[in-house]
């Protein structure tokens, strides 16, 4: 029997969250393999996910930043080195459950792997139910939905697919919400009005190898840009400074409004690769792209595209 480690990526959001804390809830129900799954985390919890963990009275994941030569590991909602814990290469992976594309991804054994281009890897989860035979609690609805609903924007994302919407009205019907409704709370949950300009390109970003350099992708999603609009110069000199830390080439950041559906992008460092993809210019304000919500179809996979 060995204890797996379930985790999400780095800078986690609520889906790598989630996923991993009913993941490991679902395969623990079931004695899955005989082996026993921990939820870990590789960074600080979202708001919004200690708030939910809190009101369902379910433990916050382990943090973990490194893990041992050998370690058993399920990785959620991810699949990239460059976005997961340290000493990965030496880890032995035995799970990916995931929705993301899959970047230069070698084991030295068999694994299972559940890849689906769902709206989020919550959606994923919520359907293993089935596949293992096991009803969603409560508690464990209500995790998934708020995951569905924060990975997929209330389902306006275009990553957003029919399967997620069913699956989101089937959890809103066990739990009396409408999942729209619910997951605005949830966004709202959140204490937007005091992110600093660090938070805002450090809170939910991840590198990319492309064009042979790093490029950091970032996105702060809020329900209104105006104030991430009055903070322009200090989130680039932010930009500025994690992209040095990180050891990257370029950075990219969207700003992302829900209510008015789209992104302000930013760019700074070796942008050439994500000018091309994206088609825009380094403007000083950023640009505006009505529409762009998903930072993984609209912004980083023209930008592999552009390669
Ligand atoms: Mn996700």
């Amino acid at each position: 029997m060995s204890n797996v480690l379930v985790f999400g990526h780095l800078n986690p959001d609520n889906d790598a969250i989630m996923s991993a804390v009913v993941l490991s809830q679902l395969l623990n129900q079931v004695n899955y393999n005989g082996d026993t799954y921990e939820a870990c985390c590789l960074g600080p919890l979202p708001a919004e996910s200690a708030k939910l963990l809190a009101e369902v009275g379910v433990d916050e994941p382990r943090l973990i930043e490194c893990v041992e030569e050998g370690q058993q590991v399920l990785l959620t909602d991810h699949n990239e080195a460059g976005q997961s814990v340290q000493g990965l290469e030496h880890a032995q992976i035995v799970g990916v459950v995931d929705h993301h594309r899959f970047g230069g991804f070698t084991t030295a054994g068999p694994l299972h792997i559940i890849a689906l281009p769902w709206g989020s890897s919550c959606s994923i989860v919520a359907k293993l139910f089935d596949v293992l035979g096991q009803e969603i609690s409560d508690a464990q609805a209500k995790l998934l939905l708020s995951a569905m609903m924060t990975d997929t924007l209330m389902l306006k994302s275009p990553t957003a697919t029919a399967i997620d919407a069913t699956i989101a009205q089937r959890l809103g019907e066990q739990l009396g919400v409408d999942p729209v409704k619910f997951g605005m709370e949830v966004f709202l949950s959140r204490p937007s009005g005091s992110f600093t300009p660090e938070q805002m390109v450090g809170n939910d970003i991840k590198l990319f190898e492309v064009g042979g350099g790093k490029l950091l992708i970032g996105q702060y999603e809020t329900v209104d840009k105006s104030r991430a609009l009055g903070m322009i110069p200090e989130i680039r000199e932010a930009m500025r400074a994690y992209m040095t830390e990180k050891g990257a080439d370029g950075i990219v950041l969207c700003l992302t409004d829900i209510m008015e559906e789209g992104s302000q992008v930013l760019l700074e460092g070796e942008t050439a690769i994500a000018q091309k993809g994206l088609g825009i210019d380094d403007v000083a304000e950023g640009v505006w792209m009505p529409g762009v919500l998903s930072r993984k179809k609209q912004v980083a996979a023209p930008i592999m595209a552009a390669e």
